[in-house]
């Protein structure tokens, strides 16, 4: 690819059996700048041919940035585009741009509108805080509905636009919703989600057995709430709000950023995909000569609460695991590691389920402890607990000196239990200069009912973590020094007093994912 710096998926969509992503991209430097719309697509979600740029910043209404936006599946199938242009004046506005050629699948070439801007920064909407175009729904009236994030009086904003043909817009009076709890709301996305079924929701679709997510990306951080919303008077009620009552429903307690979702109308699914940004000096990231990837696509559900959505990796990503070693049944006693030998540790798929006795000898959780990347900041790995830390060592190092703690640990609190999980990065290289945070959660599993199990997808300088079967989502970059490649080892640890046990270990090496660029230059002159 060159030189390159990549951020927020844009448009992805399903359309003729292909697979379209297209990215925040600048061609030049692995820095963000040039935005310009990168495009690649694949039939199966794991390997991928990037095709020619579809969006470049060549426009007045986009010259200072082809900024994000999203796909929409007009009726009879027609994709188009809505995203934010930096225009002239570096105000932000919204453009169309559709297929040159629809019976190419690919749609390898992109026409820009020539009614653009099709919304611009007017009645008061500062011109700075006005971008990022979901994808759009129909109403029952026949009119289509997107969101534009924006920010006003310093609050966060989704904005609602109207029109009939696609082209003229006119804001609605009401926002769908806002918060005064945040800043800017960055990349919104808004879709149902079915309340029992297994499958994904079209974005248009407005079955009573439905509730809808609204995302916003803010604070460096995807969070979501979930509401009901209906159709004819656009009115969105929240169960909970942004950052309500000590809420904070986030995509993923990680690295994750200007999330995208689109649903695949070929396996019904609603797949999500966000932006995992580097953990790196700037200085580095030229030095490596790119910046910045995509997550793992996951599918995206409500869960059985109906309180928060879980999510997987696409069943496609199985088909890389290769070479699989699995035990049952392995009591792992307080203090102890154990190498799970005979995989590719570097580049893995692992997942492990902790079964728990001595539930009542949890330690007390004290009441001034509500803020979970703080608890986990201050009993990061080492600091051992009763139950727990126990979960896995990703990237570590022979002798241990380099590792990323995976794990969970137990409380006790007014007769129940409370599940912590973390991801401490504090150890993940002996590099200097690099920011390694450590996250974590609360996790709603209940260890005397159910098992406490792990997912890990680990992949070089990414590990994406997925707790209780996806109710909890943690990723992290990190750049081991000495733990690369075959010097690479995983390990299950337990540094809590008491012993758990490993009820089921799988895990696999993966194999690399085919990534190839069509024959035409990525880097217009
Ligand atoms: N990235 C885009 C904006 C968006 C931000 C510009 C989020 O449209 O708000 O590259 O990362």
């Amino acid at each position: 690819m060159g030189t390159c710096g990549v951020a927020d998926p844009n448009g992805p969509m399903y359309y003729k059996g292909v697979y379209h992503l297209f990215y925040q991209y600048n061609p030049y430097a692995a820095v963000w700048g040039n935005i310009t719309w990168a495009h690649s697509i694949s039939y199966d979600l794991v390997d991928w041919i990037h095709l020619e740029n579809a969006l470049s910043p060549d426009d007045p209404f986009d010259i200072n940035g082809c900024w994000s936006g999203s796909a929409t599946l007009l009726t009879g199938g027609k994709p188009v585009v809505l995203y934010t242009g930096s225009d002239t004046m570096k105000h932000q506005v919204q453009n169309l741009a559709e297929p040159k050629n629809l019976s190419d699948p690919l749609l390898r070439e992109w026409v820009k509108s020539s009614h653009n801007p099709l919304m611009t920064p007017v009645d008061g909407i500062e011109p700075e805080f006005f971008r990022d175009p979901t994808t759009a729904w129909q109403g029952p009236d026949g009119l289509w509905r997107v969101l534009v994030g924006n920010q006003m009086d310093g609050h966060g904003w989704a904005l609602l636009y109207r029109s009939r043909d696609f082209v003229t817009w006119t804001r609605s009076r009401e926002p769908l919703h806002s918060s005064t709890r945040t800043g800017m709301w960055e990349c919104p996305d808004f879709y149902p989600v079915s309340v029992d079924g297994k499958e994904g929701v079209d974005t248009s679709s407005f079955d009573n057995s439905t509730k809808h997510v609204l995302k916003a990306s803010f604070n460096d951080c995807d969070h979501y709430v979930l509401g009901n919303y209906t159709p004819v008077t656009d009115n969105y009620s929240v169960d909970t709000d942004f950052l309500e009552n000590g809420s904070d429903l986030r995509y993923d307690y990680g690295k994750f950023y200007a999330s995208k979702t689109f649903f695949d109308g070929g396996k019904k699914r609603r797949v999500l995909w966000g932006w995992i940004q580097e953990a790196d000096s700037t200085t580095n990231d030229i030095e490596k000569g790119w910046s910045g990837l995509q997550s793992v696509p996951r599918s995206i559900l409500l869960s059985k609460t109906g309180k928060q959505l879980v999510q997987w990796p696409v069943e496609e990503i199985e088909k890389l695991r290769t070479g699989n070693v699995s035990f049952e049944n392995k009591k792992l006693e307080g203090g102890s590691v154990l190498e799970v030998s005979g995989i590719t540790a570097s580049q893995a798929d692992m997942e492990v389920s902790f079964d728990l006795s001595n539930l009542e000898e949890a330690e007390l959780m004290d009441p001034s402890w509500i803020d979970p990347q703080l608890i986990c900041s201050q009993k990061t790995a080492p600091v051992r607990g009763n139950i727990g830390p126990f979960g896995i060592l990703a990237f570590a190092s022979k002798d241990l000196t380099e590792q990323t703690a995976i794990f969970f640990r137990v409380f006790r609190s007014d007769g129940k239990h409370v599940v912590i999980m973390c991801s401490d990065q504090s150890r993940s290289s002996l590099r200097e200069g690099l920011r390694k945070e450590t996250y974590g959660t609360f996790i709603d599993i209940d260890p005397l009912h159910e098992k406490i199990s792990l997912r890990s997808l680990i992949d070089h300088s990414i590990v994406e973590s997925f707790g209780g079967d996806g109710r909890a989502c943690i990723t992290a970059r990190v750049y081991p020094k000495l733990a690369i490649d075959n010097q690479s080892y995983l390990y299950a640890f337990n540094n809590g007093t008491f012993d758990v046990n490993i009820s089921n270990l799988n895990a696999w090496s993966m194999k690399k994912a085919q990534i190839v660029s069509s024959t035409k230059r990525r880097k217009p002159h």
